[in-house]
């Protein structure tokens, strides 16, 4: 019997690529993986309703430490029951641990050993969190899994820094561990850092499992640098960590990039794209990315993707849509951003079927010459 808050089954691993089919167990349910998980920031997929997400088929969600802290604090979501209840969602949900995004938000910050000093980004208030802080906020949230509080340091930044980096967020990560009042039923993952430098992941990985986590994630990477250099640093990275548990590479969502990690043994993705660019009026479709604002769907009357079966495609114009967003319109944001969703976790179905059955190679092939990843 494992007691442990999440666990990793590994189905299948492809023999061509490093590509798992697996599960992952957690208290609120289990699915199948390699999964897209959307981003909840606030405690809400932006737009989007618990009953459609469940309806698009999402099983867990991402919500943020560092947000929900400052706003509503984490106090009333825990008197609320947890955040769970407090947004009325049943299944699976992941807190970033707040790091990333004080380094992504806030210019001002001074990081010591002890944690990390910096400004609200919405008042300009002191604050300061560090990995005591980090997962005592997670705790009261009351996720499935928690993050480890972690430094995400710039991909061009010199081999000292992110030596001296790597090695804090490797001690960091023992603290969070040793912090963690609910392990029996918040699952703690480690987050391997190390940039573009080998040699350095290979001492974050080694670290980090030292430490014995339920689950590892990638950090520091989609932070800007080529994807030719994220698919290399993957290849590296995924095979020093263990199989029986599950891999997560953060923010990570544009198609060919799903497809690219699960090749290399990614289980779990997470990412704003897809919910960003609707609200900007842009879809994803089988034939690339296609901006609803754009004059030439004016009298369109067909979906937005013909080979989509997801119910704003079933009811809903370009045309329509086009007139929605353009009008600001919330509902035409809502309508781009199911469709987005839909589009991206009936992709991630579509590259598990490929994996079991042997095919994943050939689905990348058609799927990027349709998308048009492999136009010169
Ligand atoms: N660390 C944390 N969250 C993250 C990242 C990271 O490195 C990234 C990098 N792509 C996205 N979100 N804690
Ligand atoms: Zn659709």
């Amino acid at each position: 019997m494992n007691h442990a808050a999440v666990t990793y089954e590994l189905i299948k691993t492809d023999k061509k690529t490093g590509a798992r089919l697996g599960k992952l167990h957690t208290p609120h349910g289990t699915f199948d993986t390699p999964m897209f998980m959307p981003v909840g920031t606030q405690a809400t997929v932006k737009t989007m309703s618990p009953e459609e997400l469940k309806e698009m088929g999402a099983g867990v969600i991402l919500s943020n430490t560092y947000h929900l802290w400052l706003r509503p604090g984490e106090q009333i979501v825990e008197e609320a029951g947890g955040l769970h209840k407090f947004m009325n969602w049943d299944q699976g949900i992941l807190t970033d641990s707040g790091g990333f995004q004080v380094f992504s938000l806030s210019k001002l910050r001074d990081i010591s050993e002890e944690g990390v000093h910096f400004r609200n980004h919405l008042n300009g208030e002191k604050l300061f969190l560090s990995p005591e802080k980090s997962i005592a906020i997670q705790n009261a949230l009351g996720s499935d899994i928690m993050m480890a509080f972690d430094e995400c340091p710039p991909f061009d930044s010199s081999f000292d820094y992110m030596k001296t980096s790597v090695e804090r967020t490797s001690r960091w990560a023992e603290r969070c561990l040793a912090s963690n009042i609910h392990p029996e039923r918040q699952a703690l993952f480690g987050i391997v850092q190390g940039g573009g430098i080998k040699e350095l992941r290979e001492q974050s990985a080694r670290d980090l499992t030292s430490l014995d986590f339920p689950g590892y994630a990638i950090g520091g990477l989609s932070v800007g640098e080529p994807k030719e250099k994220m698919n290399e640093m993957l290849s590296y990275t995924t095979p020093l960590l263990p199989s029986n548990k599950p891999r997560y590479l953060m923010g990570v969502g544009s198609p060919d990039s799903l497809i690219d990690g699960a090749i290399r043994g990614i289980d779990m993705f997470d990412c704003v794209l897809p919910t960003r660019i609707a609200r900007n009026g842009t879809c994803m479709t089988e034939h690339g990315r296609l901006v609803i604002r754009n004059a030439k769907y004016a009298h369109d009357f067909g979906p937005i993707d013909a080979s989509c079966d997801c119910k704003v495609c079933r009811n809903y114009s370009r045309a329509y849509i086009r007139h929605l967003v353009k009008a600001n319109e919330t509902f035409g944001f809502r309508l781009t951003t199911y469709h987005n969703l839909y589009f991206l976790i009936k992709l991630m179905k579509r590259v598990r079927a490929a994996i079991r059955e042997d095919r994943l190679l050939e689905f990348r092939e058609s799927f990027f010459d349709s998308y048009g990843f492999n136009k010169p």
